[in-house]
């Protein structure tokens, strides 16, 4: 099977870093003409090695100019192991220093030291330069690994180099298969006939052929319409493979250098992360809460304000949680390591872990959120995502969403949610959409406590209108709320009619006095059958007063007792039942009815009959053809 292991050169400007490669590889990787001009190296290049057994070494050239930093940073993010180049000549330089603090930042785990030029000295300096080199990197990556002497003038040593290269190379571990596809893009152009290409090297998962992809932050949409690693076009690319892309569908223009490739709709673009910080010892001061700093993930540069969570300052070589407000959207996913540079003087101060992408919105200094960030940073993966699930409270969240925001791949992360569901933790309301048990018992108390509040403020009421349960309810998200309601109703706590929700233990408990009043409306109704009483009418009649809102009245509408026809016309539900029935008659007999008919069968005034007509007209019993009435067919 084949592997692809990135290497990235680090070194301070001219120690031979490109010569090294190109006597490794025959690849030129300076390819611009300012680069051949001024015999320097200012943006990333690339080479590779054909090695046994299916292993390709790509490797990634970056300049080490003090003011291309940036561009080496942009290259560093996906490699796999360095290769530290000091020229003997000249020992350990700033850059070196600089470059090895960056793989260090980054987390790079592996590599080699690169002394060449070693033509240009004698052996006992050559020593001299060694033993400083061992103790730049003790305490490193690179503590207790090769330095090799090399010479990419006389070929010196370069044997050496490459065994030495394969043999790391083979101890990579395998970058992980269960991850979103991403591909930070470091070089965008456009070639006559095919369109726009990107390269990059894809940090995790796979892509092919007609994949559909999204250009991350800018959320446009493509077309995988070829890929090459290598100028050879392949059908699919895998994680550590230098890879350039055909996009369909995309404009040149709308992409540059620190975009990301991945599946449509996967990875969150996000104005504010929050992650760890650390200091490097010789950072040349500390930082404070809201310095402007430069922030590198991938292959972007980002202007941002960090903003410390638990001090106002952080002294160099020491570590914390901090926020970082970004002056354009980052794409980038929790795990990732970031690099931080100072604004100005631009210098590498520091760098961390990312732990949360889009946070919630805690207030900056509470120990909830540190509390937060601890859990993200030290907990187990199921306890990282039960965290993300608790904050998002009754909102929920959804799978997509959650995949944005977590270091598992969608495989990985189905599991942790399996488990967790499982294990009563969260519960998924729909397929792919979760909340916290907390959050659900929460919600549930509040529904219970809202109705009990209710029921005692409205003794009469038989149950509360459903929006404004919701309302009180903290108001849930409507589906979030009817998954919830839908299992108190399953279990027997409450009921729901129509529109209106009760605790199933609330009964309606009337007074002998009140009992009086309803009745005699009642009986009122039904005496009048066809031709019923105003409201008012009614209730003084029954020695009340007011209308039809009044609460004994409306307990016999939502008992369904009465209903009503139009504005405040009431008819008592057996009334209505017996009117139909009558009408029903009628029309069988004669097929077809006017206005005058139905007063004589009622015997009602127009008042009462053109109502009635069309409530049954509503109601699909009867059907208006001109003036008349017809029996609408079964
Ligand atoms: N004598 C000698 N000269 C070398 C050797 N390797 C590189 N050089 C020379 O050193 C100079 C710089 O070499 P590069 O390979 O461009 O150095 P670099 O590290 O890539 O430089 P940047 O990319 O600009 O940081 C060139 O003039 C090379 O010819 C070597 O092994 N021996
Ligand atoms: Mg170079």
């Amino acid at each position: 099977m084949s592997r692809h292991v990135v290497v990235g050169t680090a070194g301070h400007i001219d120690h031979g870093k490109t010569s090294l490669v190109k006597a490794l590889t025959g690849i030129d990787t300076d390819r611009l003409p300012e680069e051949k001009a001024r015999g320097i190296t200012i943006d990333l290049g690339f080479a590779f090695l054909e090695e046994p057994d299916g292993l390709t070494i790509e490797i990634v050239d970056v300049p080490g100019h003090e003011r291309f930093v940036r561009n080496m940073l942009a290259g560093v993010g996906g490699i796999d192991l360095a290769m530290l180049v000091i020229a003997a000549d000249e020992g350990v330089m700033p850059q070196t220093r600089e470059h090895l603090a960056i793989c260090s930042l980054l987390h790079i785990t592996t590599g080699l030291v690169a002394l060449t030029k070693t033509d240009l000295v004698e052996p006992d300096w050559l020593e001299l330069v060694k033993d400083d080199v061992t103790s730049l990197v003790a305490d490193t990556f690179l503590a207790g690994g090769p330095i090799l002497a090399v010479s990419a003038r006389t070929g010196a040593g370069l044997p050496e180099l490459r065994a030495a290269l394969r043999a790391l190379a083979a101890a990579v571990p395998e970058r992980a298969a269960d991850q979103l596809p991403r591909l930070p893009i470091d070089r965008v152009f456009t070639v006559k006939g095919f369109g726009t290409v990107i390269t990059g090297t894809l940090t995790t998962g796979r892509i092919a052929v007609d994949d559909r992809v999204e250009v991350y932050p800018r959320g446009v949409q493509a077309k995988i319409r070829g890929l090459q690693t290598h100028g050879q076009p392949v059908t699919e690319a895998r994680a550590g493979q230098r890879t350039a892309m055909n996009l369909q569908g995309i404009e040149r223009a709308a992409i540059t250098r620190g975009d990301v490739v991945g599946p449509q709709g996967a990875l969150i673009p996000s104005l504010l992360v929050d992650g760890t910080l650390e200091l490097l010892e010789d950072a040349p001061r500390p930082v404070k809460t809201r310095d402007r700093i430069r922030f590198h993930a991938g292959t972007s540069e980002i202007m941002a304000r960090v903003l410390l969570v638990d001090r106002a300052e952080l002294q160099p070589g020491e570590r914390t949680f901090a926020r970082f407000r970004l002056e354009a959207p980052l794409v980038a996913l929790p795990g990732d390591r970031f690099v931080v540079r100072s604004y100005s003087p631009i210098v590498t101060i520091g760098g961390g872990t990312l732990l949360d992408i889009d946070p919630p919105r805690f207030k900056r200094k509470a120990p909830a959120l540190l509390a937060h960030l601890t859990l993200l940073a030290e907990g187990a993966p199921a306890e990282v995502v039960e965290e993300h699930v608790r904050q998002m409270g009754v909102v929920g969240i959804r799978l997509g969403v959650l995949s944005g925001r977590v270091p598992f791949g969608p495989e990985r992360l189905r599991g942790l949610l399996g488990e967790l569901e499982a294990g009563g933790r969260i519960l998924a309301v729909e397929r792919d959409w979760f909340i916290h048990h907390e959050s659900d018992e929460r919600l549930r108390a509040q529904i219970r406590a809202a109705l009990e509040h209710f029921h005692r403020a409205n003794p009469l009421k038989p149950g509360m209108s459903r929006e404004e349960l919701r309302g009180r309810a903290g108001a849930a998200e409507e589906r979030i709320f009817a998954h919830v309601l839908g299992r108190l109703a399953a279990e027997g706590a409450v009921r729901t009619e129509r529109d209106k929700v009760r605790l199933a233990s609330h009964e309606v408990q009337l007074s002998a006095d009140q009992r009086r009043v309803v009745d005699q409306l009642e009986a009122d109704f039904l005496r009048a059958e066809a031709a019923p009483p105003s409201p008012e009418e009614a209730l003084s009649r029954a020695g009340v007063h007011g209308d039809e809102e009044h609460e004994l009245f409306q307990l016999l509408v939502e008992g369904k007792r009465l209903v009503r026809i139009k504005e405040s016309l009431f008819f008592h539900a057996h009334a209505l039942d017996t009117i139909q029935d009558k009408l029903v008659a009628l029309l069988r007999e004669r097929k077809e009815i006017g206005p005058g008919d139905i007063k004589d069968l009622l015997g009602i005034s127009r008042k009462y009959a053109i109502p009635l007509l069309e409530y049954f007209d509503g109601r699909r019993v009867t059907m208006r053809v001109g003036e008349r009435r017809v029996l609408r067919g079964p």
